[in-house]
């Protein structure tokens, strides 16, 4: 069984991060999970450099708009089970783009085609509240009078961008929405979660739904309920700077760095993220 899985996400949404820190606990071969030793990519700068840079305590650059290194991961599980993680390391802005002008270039049109599950990183925190059709409600007369005075921006919400990719790609992978979708599976990654200040034990996918309903009802509307995940990730645990932070250098960046299951539990081993990836 093939599993590729394909992270998909806006500009500084965390993917970066994210991978160099998976990549640091895959090559460890401290878990259960590791690259595959036949398969390792020739050139793994991108997450070296992200390692390396959390090594001396600091955050990593972000991935430049005009690079269009992508990266591939094999790793192998206990079982010799396969799976492909796809990071088209493009900067976000591409993402941004497929929204915009409908379009998916050559590469991308292989990666949905041949992926079978899809990572969404949305990130909470920089989702500015856009009332759209969802949250809509009777704005106070004084607001209403603020509102006349000058022309509303043309903008479609964050939640709005999120569901029209979605849509996007399916039909891109020629996927019909008139039945609950069980190929690719998908999961939202609710990335930075440490920047968010939510109670412990809270459930990622009901921070969703109060935060993005519409995206919320979107997945859940045309998944097939063992097909979706929504997870917290905080893959850093902390924001960090460009002044090194001590504690990092100290304890390494493997020390750092969590997932938030369904069921709200931390859960600190983010190899195990890739088995909820695939499903068990
Ligand atoms: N607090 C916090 N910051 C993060 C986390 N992951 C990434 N960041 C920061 O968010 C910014 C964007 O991250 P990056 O991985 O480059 O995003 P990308 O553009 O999606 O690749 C950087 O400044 C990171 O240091 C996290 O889990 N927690
Ligand atoms: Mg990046």
């Amino acid at each position: 069984m093939n599993n590729n899985i394909l992270v998909i996400g806006g500009p500084n949404a965390g993917k970066t991060h994210f991978g160099g820190q998976l990549y640091g606990r895959l090559n460890s071969r401290k878990f259960s999970y590791r690259i595959d030793p036949n398969n390792r990519p020739a050139d793994l700068t991108i997450f070296e450099d992200v390692i390396n840079k959390l090594s001396e305590g600091i955050r990593a650059g972000h991935t430049e708009a005009s690079a269009n290194r992508s990266i591939e991961l094999k790793i192998d599980d206990e079982k010799g089970n396969k799976i492909t993680l796809a990071f088209p390391d493009y900067a976000g802005e591409q993402v941004k783009e497929i929204v915009s002008t409908r379009k998916l270039n050559a590469l991308w049109q292989n990666y949905i085609k041949s992926s079978t599950t899809w990572i969404m990183f949305v990130r909470l925190d920089e989702i500015s509240e856009l009332e759209d059709i969802v949250n809509r409600g009777i704005p106070a007369p004084e607001e209403i009078v603020r509102r006349n005075a000058q022309p509303p921006p043309v903008k479609i919400s964050d939640a709005a961008q999120f569901v029209e990719l979605l849509q996007i790609l399916l039909y891109v992978k020629g996927i019909s929405t008139l039945h609950k979708t069980n190929l690719p599976k998908l999961c939202v990654l609710l990335s930075c979660w440490d920047t968010l200040g939510v109670d412990d034990g809270t459930i990622p996918e009901k921070l969703l739904e109060e935060r993005v309903p519409l995206l919320h009802d979107f997945v859940k509307n045309n998944w097939a309920s063992e097909s979706f995940s929504i997870l917290g990730l905080s893959s850093t645990e902390r924001t960090l700077s460009d002044e090194p932070d001590e504690e990092y250098i100290d304890k390494t960046p493997i020390s750092f760095g969590y997932f938030v299951m369904p069921s709200g539990i931390e859960e600190r081993d983010l190899t195990l993220l890739i088995s909820n990836f695939i499903g068990k």
